[in-house]
């Protein structure tokens, strides 16, 4: 049996230059465990609260006063860890200690246990014996909440290569269209700067249906067809455009309103014509009915909440029972605990519900997600193409194809 020898705590920088929080958790004074926590740009109103009041030096200051509770908890007491997070923090949405420190200390003590059963984390994970790559989606282009001002509104354009039979192609493809799509963009506009938002995707100065034809040409200049090798993907994020006193969608920088059926339409359009294989928060997170149309008349896309189901086991059911969505994004840190998250991928999987696992928009360069995507049968990985904090998790995937473990891509 292993057990927590010491949890200690930092101040460090996420990807957007944000202080966050990073723990190491140590067990039998040898196995160390170290996650640093990210943060989303677009939150969902329902996730937990990222950091108290205070922000992440009021969460290092209780995790000091209180990291004596930890010590002697068996490293793999996931449960355990997560109801002592619990009674610390004494709220319902981690306002007291905040969410990224419940995210790093969870995860941080499952990695030392890893460590000390000399098993790779998505074994400690899960009890099942034979395991696949989710998919890796990628950011190919970024606007809304992600970049600045003359990019499109729809937060980003997504690449997935659905047809290649090894995580090795598929990475590669991701990022050859990436590739791909900055060359057509210094054509479009001879002043483009080649600048990216903070997923990695390109910022161009574009509207929203140009952002897509382009994505698309990238994709038929490598000799790929829409919806075959390679599909694209789209976070509306419409939480973001959605103004809940004119109860309508703004699209500012383009210049137009939806109204709630329009903006139905608008997303609709998007499918059929680019042959979605995933559509994310096509309409706002209180939409429930609007979402369960889309979901209807799309069976075929992955049509994903994330704002809409916030890692919540609870609101996830409520989605469950309105039909709302085939698919659900899983991102810890909307939870707090792992073990909160882990229970909402149980209530996915019982109810047919696919898994996408996320990065947020303010990463760490560490690579936890790429196992909590294999352990929780993920169908997609959405972790980006390029920068360090992205690639941090696709080199993951590959160090893993190395060991064997994993048989064969997960089929979306
Ligand atoms: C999203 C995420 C990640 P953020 O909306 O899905 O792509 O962005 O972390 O800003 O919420
Ligand atoms: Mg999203």
């Amino acid at each position: 049996m292993t057990r927590i020898s010491s949890v200690e705590g930092r101040i460090l920088y996420n990807s957007r230059a944000s202080k966050t929080i990073e723990v190491d958790v140590y067990s039998d004074n040898k196995f160390l465990g170290r996650v640093c926590a990210p943060s989303g740009a677009s939150v969902g109103r329902h996730e937990v609260a990222g950091f108290p009041d205070g922000g992440p030096t009021q969460s290092l200051r209780i995790l000091k006063e209180n990291s004596a509770k930890f010590v002697g908890l068996e490293s793999s007491d996931l449960e355990g860890i997560h109801d002592t997070l619990n009674e610390i923090d004494g709220t319902d949405n981690y306002s007291v200690i905040g969410g990224a420190l419940a995210f790093a200390v969870t995860i941080a003590a499952t990695e030392s246990a890893s460590r000390a059963a000399g098993v790779p984390l998505f074994k400690m994970l899960s009890s099942k014996s034979s395991f696949r790559f989710p998919r890796p989606l990628g950011n190919i282009l970024g606007g809304g909440a992600h970049a600045g001002p003359g990019t499109p509104d729809i937060q980003e354009i997504l690449v997935c290569d659905i047809g290649s039979k090894n995580i090795e192609d598929v990475i590669d493809t991701n990022l050859s269209i990436h590739k791909e799509l900055r060359d057509i963009l210094e054509k479009e506009d001879p002043d483009f700067t080649n600048g990216r938002g903070d997923e990695g995707g390109w910022a161009p100065r574009l509207d929203n249906q140009r952002a897509l034809e382009l994505s698309a040409k990238a994709c038929e200049n490598l000799g790929f067809t829409l919806g075959e090798e390679v599909s694209l993907g789209v976070d509306f994020a419409a939480s973001t455009q959605w103004d809940e006193q004119k109860k309508k969608y703004v699209y500012d920088r383009e210049g137009f309103e939806n109204s709630s059926g329009e903006q139905i339409d608008f997303v609709a359009d998007i499918i059929e014509k680019f042959k979605l294989i995933y559509a994310e928060d096509t309409v706002h997170e209180e939409a429930f009915g609007d979402m369960a149309e889309l979901t209807a008349r799309f069976p075929k896309t992955l049509v994903t909440g994330d704002d809409l189901t916030v890692t919540s086991r609870n609101i996830l059911r409520k989605a469950i029972d309105a039909k709302s969505c085939n698919a659900a994004i899983l991102k810890v840190n909307q939870a707090g605990s792992l073990f909160d998250a882990m229970e909402f991928a149980k209530e996915a999987a019982s109810n047919n519900i696919k898994l996408v696992t996320s990065h947020r928009s303010g990463e760490s360069t560490d690579s936890q997600i790429a196992h909590i995507g294999i352990a929780t049968d993920s169908k997609m990985l959405k972790v980006g193409i390029v920068g360090g904090e992205r690639v941090a998790k696709l080199n993951e995937l590959l160090r893993l194809s190395g060991h064997g473990l994993i048989c064969g891509m997960a089929e979306v």
